[in-house]
């Protein structure tokens, strides 16, 4: 496994792993911006613009977004559904909803779940570039770090499984998120933990 931190210009920093023929990258960002061909939506289980990410996401995509998950009769905990992208750059947009952080082992299933379930349709839809926010991290209250180390976890084992999907990018929206996750990548590769 090939960790490796490149530096392009100042504010331009990145840290990438290899797995297979994919790429797992981590980038700080705003993922509304992505030209990928699928984003991840942080979602809640009826589907409905809310705050955060999701209401970024809504807002930039436009109400033909909402219209489209309004017939989709919602989404479970750690389950995931797709729509189209609409004015977003992204193709398709991947609505899965994380668990309310409570301190249980659940969570961590409930976590991993989402990402491999949003990774599943992606690869079942045929798309090669897939975008992640930290799931839960926010209004669902899921400790960052804590966090990272299941979306880190669940994506590289993804892609050592599955053979498909090209890139996966962890898109975070601040430096401390974006900081906590560059140490936990580099941890948990050091640790041989991926
Ligand atoms: N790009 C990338 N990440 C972002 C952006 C952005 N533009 N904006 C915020 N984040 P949250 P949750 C980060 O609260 O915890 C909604 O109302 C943010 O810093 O969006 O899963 C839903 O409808 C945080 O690290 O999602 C649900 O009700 C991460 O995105 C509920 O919130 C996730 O924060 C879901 O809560």
């Amino acid at each position: 496994m090939l960790a490796r931190d490149f530096y392009i210009p100042r504010y331009f920093y990145s840290m990438e792993l290899r797995i297979g023929k994919a790429t797992f990258e981590i980038v700080k960002g705003d993922i509304t911006k992505e030209k990928v061909d699928a984003i991840v939506n942080a979602a809640n289980p009826r589907l409905t613009p809310g705050g955060g990410v999701s209401g970024a996401i809504h807002r930039a995509a436009g109400k033909k977004l909402w219209e489209e998950c309004k017939k989709l009769g919602g989404c479970k905990t750690g389950e995931a559904k797709i729509t189209r992208g609409y004015n977003l750059p992204a193709k398709f947009v991947i609505h899965t909803v994380g668990p309310v952080y409570k301190g249980r082992k659940e969570d961590a299933e409930l976590l991993a779940a989402c990402y491999k379930n949003s990774l599943k349709l992606a690869m079942k839809h045929g798309l090669k570039s897939i975008a992640f926010p930290a799931i839960s991290t926010g209004i669902y209250g899921y400790p960052v770090e804590e966090a990272a180390r299941v979306a880190i976890k669940a994506i590289v084992e993804f892609l050592k499984d599955n053979e498909g999907i090209e890139k996966v990018k962890m898109v975070l929206y601040t430096d401390d998120a974006y900081e906590i996750h560059k140490k936990v990548l580099k941890e948990m590769v050091e640790k041989n933990e991926i």
